[in-house]
């Protein structure tokens, strides 16, 4: 209480200085200060949302104006101390044009996105307390530099997917992510809903994918070659409202919520849910149990008709509940070695004409392709879906390097690249010993600003096929939100900049710059509750490394 009195003595006389147009993360295609004085937000700033900004005046009153104490009343169009919000189509979809000056605050956008990201523009303008929950200081004013900001994103798929399978994540904390998403100018939640060691989506006509698939009586406690388990059960699921609230709110973020449902490979919590999924003549999969460790599970689907019908009832439910054109459905990492042992999988390949058993993969993978086509929706996979030949309109997620991308995009296909080398959060962000459960390869800060979603093979006609870039944030030595912070800040702050900006040639980007806006942006982090990973300068005595425990 006391401690703060300076800052409430403070705040009658002067208005709270906001951030610099230095310090907005993603940095914003031009920013340019404006001779006149500066904007000061208060009490009586009023709030004219044009058609079709509606989304962004509700998230501006409930978020701003909570954090800032801003009412944010109705105004007129004309009014002065107002802020302003339209579209203008001149510009593209998700563009905006941010004009600030002692009257008023413009946000332009080409459609409702571009609106919305002005505002999260804006936000950063006012600083930390802009993203805080309560407002801390009553009365307060806040002025903002006067200035003209353009700006627009490179890629139109600026994502970062989350897997809940291996740790689940509550609701809220996927509410919560949206949010963050949104804070950082990403588009594209790509949830990854199932796999061997959790079923995490109410499927209503198969029920036991939730009651028995959803939870597992224990877990490996670190990488898969640790002699270590948390010996307690884990697990939980959404109900179909769940998914729908969470669908909805991301929509209201202007976020497209991608479901990703994995076949025909990391289906044992599926199989261990109905036996009957799995090469009956090969193991005996009713004494399956949802998969307690990581890796790769043998235990893949059948390649029966059955299985299929199987998953069109899952898909059916999965496309009433996800309006996004695209839907994921996995593809990776399938052992063929119960399909080699299995007889029936063997008389299938021979009925079908396939070949062999990479022959039944893609037939599956095919298969589900036609379906979505038909439906009106667009198959997008991991890059193993690639090697049996693809229907016209399906997409690939390139997470085995720049490959499968490459080739992807010179078939023809659409293509988000997400290699596993630069943008894989769960691979640890330092070199030393004190990283929580080091693993894969070392990702710093610096390397994911570094990293180039399009690689220079691609011709430029070719290059139009990189719909954009997402981060991958699997789970299996996450174990709760703080743990997914700690690996996914800071350095979600530099996916969103190779992602949203044009940056050059990657040995030419200012890091340092970009550290040095990233001084803010903590600020802002903290202000949030987001656990990140803090820079080396906040731990001294540890070498560089945040302290253990
Ligand atoms: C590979 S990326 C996987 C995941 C693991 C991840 C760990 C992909 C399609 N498959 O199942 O969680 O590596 O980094």
């Amino acid at each position: 209480m006391y401690r703060n009195a300076p800052f409430a003595w403070r705040a009658r006389v002067t208005a709270l200085p906001g951030m610099t147009l230095e310090q907005l993360i993603p940095a914003p295609a031009r920013a340019e200060a404006v001779p006149g004085s500066s904007f000061v937000a208060g009490p009586a700033t009023t709030l004219w949302a044009g058609p079709g900004t509606e989304s962004t005046e509700r998230w501006l009153r409930a978020t701003l104006g909570a954090a800032l104490g801003l009412p944010l009343t109705p105004g007129a169009e004309g009014a002065g101390r107002s802020v302003v919000l339209l579209v203008d189509a001149s510009l593209e979809p998700e563009a905006y044009r941010l004009t600030l000056d002692e009257a008023r605050v413009e946000i332009r956008g080409g459609a409702a996105p571009g609106v919305f990201w002005g505002a999260q523009t804006l936000r950063q303008l006012f600083g930390p307390d802009a993203f805080r929950r309560a407002h801390l200081r009553p009365g307060t004013p806040y002025s903002l530099p006067a200035c003209v900001i353009e700006d627009a994103p490179r890629f139109g798929w600026r994502g970062m997917m989350l897997d809940v399978a291996r740790h689940f994540m509550p609701k809220d904390g996927v509410l919560r992510y949206l949010d963050l998403l949104a804070a950082h100018k990403l588009n594209v939640f790509h949830f990854h809903l199932t796999d061997d060691q959790g079923w995490r989506v109410e499927i209503k006509r198969h029920p036991r994918l939730t009651e028995a698939g959803s939870w597992r009586a224990r877990s490996k406690w670190g990488h898969r070659n640790s002699p270590l388990w948390e010996e307690r059960p884990h697990g939980g699921f959404y109900t179909q409202d769940d998914i729908r609230e969470i669908v909805a709110y991301a929509d209201s973020l202007h976020i497209t919520v991608v479901p990703e449902i994995d076949v025909p490979g990391h289906s044992q919590a599926a199989i261990s849910a109905y036996p009957h999924l799995g090469s009956t003549d090969v193991v005996d999969t009713r004494a399956l149990t949802v998969w307690d460790t990581w890796g790769v599970s043998k235990n893949v689907l059948a390649p029966t008709e059955d299985v299929l019908r199987f998953y069109e009832g899952v898909f059916e439910e999965i496309l009433d509940l996800f309006p996004s054109t695209f839907v994921h459905v996995g593809g990776d990492e399938c052992p063929k070695d119960q399909w080699k042992a299995s007889a029936a999988a063997q008389a299938r390949i021979k009925e079908l004409g396939v070949e062999g058993e990479d022959g039944l993969q893609s037939w599956f993978i095919r298969h589900f392709d036609t379906w979505l086509t038909a439906r009106g929706r667009r198959l997008i996979g991991w890059d193993e879906i690639l090697e049996g030949g693809l229907a016209e309109g399906a997409a690939v997620s390139s997470w085995r390097g720049y490959r499968g991308g490459i080739a992807a995009a010179k078939a023809g296909h659409d293509v988000v690249m997400c290699p596993e080398q630069h943008v894989y959060l769960d691979h640890r962000q330092d070199g030393g010993p004190d990283e929580p459960m080091p693993i894969g390869f070392v990702r710093t800060l610096e390397d994911v600003y570094r990293f180039e979603p399009v690689p220079a093979e691609l011709t430029e006609e070719e290059a139009t096929h990189v719909l954009g870039t997402q981060a991958n944030v699997w789970t299996e030595v996450m174990e709760n939100q703080d743990r997914v912070d700690y690996q996914v800040f800071p350095r979600l702050a530099a996916f969103c900049e190779v992602a949203w900006r044009r940056l050059p040639a990657p040995a030419e980007r200012d890091f340092a710059g970009f550290e040095r806006r990233m001084t803010a942006h903590y600020a802002r982090l903290d202000a949030l509750g987001v656990d990140y990973r803090p820079p080396a300068a906040r731990c001294p005595g540890s070498g560089g490394r945040p302290p253990k425990g």
